[in-house]
Order: structure tokens, then C-alpha cells, then sequence
């Protein structure tokens, strides 16, 4: 087997430019790939277009030297990864046109004894239809999908299954499964990403990979669903539901997740449909936790109306945009549905504050909301909605709080910040001693 020594990666985006990095780190020639100009541009310039730690001084570092150079168009290589969008239409079915197209794009720069790895989170089958397409394009190669260990061109399925901000440490670190369309594609590709992941590397079907990666975000989507059903219990009950999950996730197997205003960013609450819309009989349960988690927005905003004085026009700061905590990014926020929503009643003022952004997001322009900073959109509040936990709110005096309405739909005030400044009892008895177990791991 010849030694891999040049590859390239279609798509650079979240997911493909750290990967382009990496592997030009491990000393790998890299051509990273992408339709859109101006990111290859930006990319030869060593500079990067998206926000994750340490990516800018490393891809700086990797172009500056010749392992890295971006282009337009793929390149020949000795392995293509390719890493690009797989979104959903509007009736949630898997839109499979980026892959098929950088399947189209690699097909003429094919050649005997090359690996190609498909990263992008696809449906069970993606793997192999999108063999059969680089067959019919390069009819003189032979592809495993038909000749297993006798193919030209090897296949394999590889899911990213890093978390946005510790891309490059997850990359590395992480466990990840490889679903070879015959057993010399899998070993082809241990190959490869054995020069950089430190993680086990574990050989499977391409379609089990696939499904493995989708039953991950699934299986977190129906934990949450379960968190934001019990929150929803707790509130016809008048119980707390943070305290509830902290007392019972005392028990050793026990780990509830955190309740919310839904569920956002491109992976949790789009992977469910692509295994709901597989096996629609079979998939009761994560076809109700996609339920519960995205009617969690409206659930909020009913919580507000009944905070409401319908006699008086009222200000209704809502604090943070973004769908998780620490971030910017406000693609599918539930954050920013709790917002629109609000700016639909009657007689109230929103303001809303963000403190990675620099304005509204477009979807919430023209609405009549006003942006500004937390503190400003405190002190003007009838109502204070916390949507999310960022650590910036966590610093705000709760003198500030005093004379609001709260509606604090991480826990972050109400629960988390009290347990940890509450006196503390000391003893075999304490609330809070060690635990067996964290309940961080939810967050
Ligand atoms: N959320 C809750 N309660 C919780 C945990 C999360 O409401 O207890 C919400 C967050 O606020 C956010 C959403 O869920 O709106 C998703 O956030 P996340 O941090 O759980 O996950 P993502 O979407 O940033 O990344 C996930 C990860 N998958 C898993 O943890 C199983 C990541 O490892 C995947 O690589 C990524 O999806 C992906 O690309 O598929």
C-alpha cells in the first residue's frame, strides 16, 4: 500500500478547515477546497473566516510554510475528505446536493489507489449512493460498492464529531468510528487518520458509521427532550425543576441534562429527522423529543404572558441570542424564536442584548426590537427573559435583578448561582459534597 502523502478537503468550513489544518500539521501536502472565492482567497492570505480558538495562528502557520493552499477547484490527492453541508429541506428530509456536487467536482481527478472519506452527519446510505455515482462518472475505475477488496478507488465513511470551539483539541482527542465500503478502504483510512488522532479508531460498516453518528445528536435531542418535559412537569406541579434534576442526578446512574428554550445550532435538532424519516414506525420516541424541545420556545413565551399586566404597555429585556452559551453563532437559536415570538404581542417594548454580537440578527430586523447591553436592557425591563447562559450573565450583580420579573429558562440565576454562593453546611449530611458523579457534563 503506498503511503498517503497528499490530500485534500472538499468544503472549508467549520469542519473542513480545521481538518485541512490538522492534517497539514501532521505534515501531510494539503489542498483545501472550496466553491466560494472569497474563502480561498482568505485562506491563502492565512487567514480564516470563522470563529474557533487557535485556528487563525495555526492556519497562518500551515499556508506560511506550503502545507496548506486553497483553491477553487479539487485537486489530485492521495485521499479527498469531504466535509461539507448536509442541511435538511423544509419537510426534513436530508439535502444531499452538497455531497453529491463535491462527489461530482472530485470524480475527473480520480486515480487508481485513492481513498475518499465522506465526514459530512448523512443518512444511512449516503456512503454508497455516493459511490455509485462516482462509478458512473469514471465507468474505467472500479469502486468497492461493486468489487469490494478488488476496487481501484476506496470508500469509507468517517463522521467529525467535534464540539464548535474545541474543534482542534476534539479533533484530535476524540474516539471516531470508520465504516469502510470494503475492509481495504477501512484500513486505508485507520491509515490516514492514525497520523493524527490520539482517540481509538474503531472499523465498522459504512452504514452503521452513518447511523452512529446520527444516534449521538439523537440520543442527546431525546435526553433534553426529556430535561424540557420535566421542566414543563414541574411548572404545572409549582416545584423547581433545578433542584429536582440536581437531587435526583445524585443517584450514581442518573444524569439528567439541562432544561431550555429549545434546541438550536445545525447538528442536535436535524440529525433525529434524518433516522425519524428512515424507520418512521420505530421512532416514537425521538419523533416526541423533537416535539417537546421545538415547541420549548413557545412554552417560554407563555411563561412571559402570564407575567404580563394587560392594563400597562410593558419592557421585556430578553438576554442572549445565540443557541448555546459562549458563542455567537445564532443559526436555528431557539434564543432568537423566543425573541420574534415576543415582538408579535401586543403593548410590549423588547429589548433584546448579546454580548458576542454586534446587532440583531436579519430574522430579527425591523421587528421594532432594540439592541443594547444587558445592563441597559435590565434597568429599562418590566420583565427580564435569560435565554442564555452565558458566563457574562452570570457576573451581573443580582442587585440589579431586584425589583424584575424573572423568567430564567437556563436556571442560571434562579438555581445554578444560588447553589453556588448558598452557605454552605458542612458534613457527612451536605448538600453539597463531592458528587459521585457531575452534573457539568450536561452543560
Ligand atoms: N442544550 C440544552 N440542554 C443541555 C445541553 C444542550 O438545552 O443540557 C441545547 C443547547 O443550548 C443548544 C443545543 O442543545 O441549543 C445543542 O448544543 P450542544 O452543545 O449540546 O451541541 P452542538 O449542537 O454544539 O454539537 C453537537 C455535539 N453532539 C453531541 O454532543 C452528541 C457535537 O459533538 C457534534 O459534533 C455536533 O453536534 C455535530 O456536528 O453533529
Amino acid at each position: 500500500m503506498l503511503e498517503i502523502k497528499t490530500v485534500s478537503v472538499i468544503g472549508m468550513g467549520y469542519i473542513g478547515l480545521p481538518t485541512c489544518a490538522i492534517f497539514a500539521k501532521s505534515g501531510f501536502d494539503v489542498s483545501g477546497v472550496d466553491v466560494n472565492q472569497a474563502v480561498v482567497d482568505k485562506v491563502n492570505r492565512g487567514e480564516i473566516h470563522i470563529v474557533e480558538p487557535e485556528l487563525d495562528g495555526l492556519i497562518q502557520k500551515m499556508v506560511s510554510s506550503g502545507k496548506l493552499t486553497a483553491f477553487t477547484e479539487p485537486q489530485p490527492a492521495d485521499a479527498h475528505i469531504i466535509a461539507v453541508p448536509t442541511p435538511f429541506t423544509d419537510e426534513h428530509k436530508a439535502d444531499l446536493s452538497y455531497v453529491m456536487a463535491a462527489a461530482r467536482s472530485i470524480a475527473p481527478v480520480l486515480r487508481r489507489g485513492d481513498l475518499v472519506v465522506l465526514e459530512s452527519t448523512s443518512p444511512v446510505g449516503t456512503t454508497r449512493t455516493m459511490t455509485m455515482l462516482l462509478a458512473e462518472l469514471r465507468p474505467e475505475l472500479k469502486f468497492p460498492h461493486l468489487h469490494g477488496e478488488d476496487a481501484d478507488v476506496l470508500v469509507a465513511y468517517s463522521p467529525e464529531r467535534v464540539l464548535p470551539g474545541k474543534v482542534l483539541s476534539e479533533l484530535v482527542d476524540n474516539d471516531r468510528s470508520i465504516g469502510g465500503l470494503s475492509q481495504a478502504s477501512s484500513k486505508r483510512a485507520v491509515a490516514l487518520y492514525t497520523s493524527f488522532v490520539a482517540g481509538d479508531l474503531y472499523i465498522t460498516s459504512a452504514e452503521s458509521a452513518e447511523l452512529v453518528k446520527l444516534t449521538e445528536n439523537a440520543f442527546r435531542d431525546v435526553n433534553i427532550g426529556f430535561a424540557n418535559e420535566l421542566a414543563a412537569v414541574c411548572q404545572q406541579l409549582q416545584l423547581n425543576v433545578w433542584e429536582v434534576i440536581e437531587l435526583a442526578n445524585k443517584h450514581p446512574r442518573v444524569n439528567i441534562l439541562n432544561p431550555g428554550p429549545g434546541v438550536g445550532g445545525h447538528c442536535i435538532a436535524v440529525d433525529p429527522y434524518f433516522i425519524i424519516n428512515a424507520a418512521p414506525d420505530s421512532t416514537n420516541m425521538m419523533r416526541a423529543a423533537r416535539q417537546i424541545n421545538s415547541e420549548r420556545p413557545q412554552s417560554v413565551v407563555s411563561e412571559v404572558e402570564m407575567l404580563l399586566d394587560p392594563n400597562k404597555h410593558q419592557t421585556i429585556a430578553c438576554l442572549g441570542l445565540s443557541f448555546k452559551p459562549n458563542i455567537d453563532d445564532m443559526r436555528e437559536s431557539p434564543a432568537v424564536d423566543v425573541v420574534r415570538l415576543l415582538s408579535d404581542l401586543r403593548d410590549v417594548q423588547i429589548i433584546a442584548a448579546e454580548p458576542h454580537a454586534q446587532r440583531l440578527p436579519v430574522s430579527l430586523q425591523g421587528r421594532g426590537i432594540v439592541f443594547t447591553d444587558a445592563l441597559t436592557a435590565i434597568d429599562k425591563a418590566d420583565i427580564v427573559v435569560l435565554l442564555v447562559d452565558h458566563r457574562h450573565f452570570n457576573l451581573i450583580d443580582p442587585e440589579a435583578l431586584k425589583d424584575k420579573k424573572l423568567v430564567d429558562t437556563r436556571g442560571l440565576w434562579t438555581w445554578r448561582k444560588a447553589r453556588r454562593t448558598d452557605a454552605r453546611i458542612e458534613g457527612p449530611n451536605s448538600l453539597t459534597r463531592p458528587r459521585r458523579r457531575s452534573t457539568d457534563k450536561a452543560a
